[in-house]
């Protein structure tokens, strides 16, 4: 095991950027901004909720009576599917293309009140492979190359409803990080013949130092490149690509590894804990992806309580990021944690 006590850089394989770690540094005082805790208990239905069953959404559609996860076209869709006259540049530095795409709003369930570490393991298996199906369903348009599944959860992440809810777009082109990604896994491939997660995977598991736990199919970890203080990523075991890929056992796999991750992230703080999180899949642009291995990251804001956040500012705008406290510190605060979520334990 490698102790750092120093300032240094770590370098993430799967984007090439880097990261610069003070660990010296993970005790300075704060008088800055405090943030808001969120209120703790919701109703099961909030009548004026656009996300709750029978309820009214804008331009005036309303919901069905739904049972388990409800989707729907987002009413402010941020891409259109229509094509839009060809994008002409005079100029090489005033380049721009046009871009296709549809936006899709995922509830996970009727009620109000339960995010997805309170929602039970069929409940959570049942928004996986919503999540699964509306891939697929947005890959087979033609003009779609990338599916981005993801989840703003919180006030702190801009998050406009707290009634539990993912999004998931669809593209015409690849987005800027898991285009990256591709890039980084496909050099790595043809290099080594073998998948860069996989390797990756292999070597923390021998450390152990930043692995959280695992299942048959999957592992959370804290990268060893981590940006945010508690961020983390699950990894597949098998080289699967995309959620279509999964089988039974392992959407059952995914669930259980979510139910835990999500669980001891409110348990940290005791609250309903803010993050943005999604699905890295290969892209639908034809090709093979051998290279590649489906994976989730969760980038939640928080630093030290419920009420202090890290900011990417500064330094982190002009330079590069920074953190203080260590991934490897903050894998020991998320392993010492409980499954069993603060909600619910005996107290
Ligand atoms: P957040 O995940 O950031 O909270 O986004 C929820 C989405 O819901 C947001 O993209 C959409 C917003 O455009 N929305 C609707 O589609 N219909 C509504 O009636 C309100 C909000
Ligand atoms: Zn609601």
């Amino acid at each position: 095991m490698t102790t750092f006590d120093t300032p240094h850089r770590r370098i993430n394989p799967l984007t090439g950027e880097s990261v610069l770690v003070s660990p010296h540094r993970a005790k300075r005082p704060w008088l800055g901004q405090v943030e808001k805790t969120p209120p703790e208990n919701l109703p099961q239905y909030d009548p004026t909720c656009y996300l709750c069953p029978r309820n009214e959404r804008a331009g005036g559609v309303t919901n069905p009576d739904y049972e388990s996860t409800f989707v729907f076209d987002n009413d402010f869709s941020a891409l259109l599917p229509a094509p839009s006259p060809r994008h002409v540049s005079d100029h090489p530095l005033f380049a721009s293309v046009s871009e296709r795409g549809l936006c899709r709003v995922v509830c996970f369930s009727p009620r109000h009140d339960l995010t997805l570490p309170e929602l039970d393991n069929a409940s959570i298996e049942k928004v996986i492979t919503t999540w699964t199906e509306q891939t697929v369903d947005l890959s087979r348009k033609e003009f779609v190359s990338y599916v981005q599944v993801f989840e703003n959860k919180g006030a702190m992440m801009g998050c406009s409803n707290p009634h539990p809810h993912s999004q998931i777009w669809g593209t015409e082109h690849i987005p800027v990080e898991p285009a990256k990604e591709l890039e980084r896994q496909k050099a790595y491939f043809t290099a080594n013949g073998r998948t860069l997660l996989s390797d990756y995977l292999k070597e923390e598991h021998k450390r152990s130092e930043r692995i959280l736990f695992a299942n048959d199919h999957f592992t959370a970890l804290v990268p060893y490149w981590a940006v945010w203080p508690f961020e983390t990523m699950v990894i597949a075991h098998r080289n699967a690509a995309r959620l279509d890929e999964l089988t039974y056992a392992e959407i059952g796999a995914l669930a259980d590894i979510l139910k835990r991750l999500t669980t001891r992230y409110d348990n940290l703080f005791e609250i309903s804990f803010p993050y943005s999180m999604g699905f890295h899949q290969a892209p639908f642009d034809d090709q093979p992806h051998p290279e590649w291995t489906l994976h989730a990251h969760f980038y939640p804001p928080l630093l030290r309580s419920a009420t202090i956040r890290k900011f990417m500012v500064g330094y982190e705008m002009l330079a590069m990021p920074q953190r203080d406290i260590t991934p490897e510190a903050a894998a020991d605060r998320l392993r010492s944690l409980s499954d069993i979520h603060y909600k619910h334990e005996p107290h």
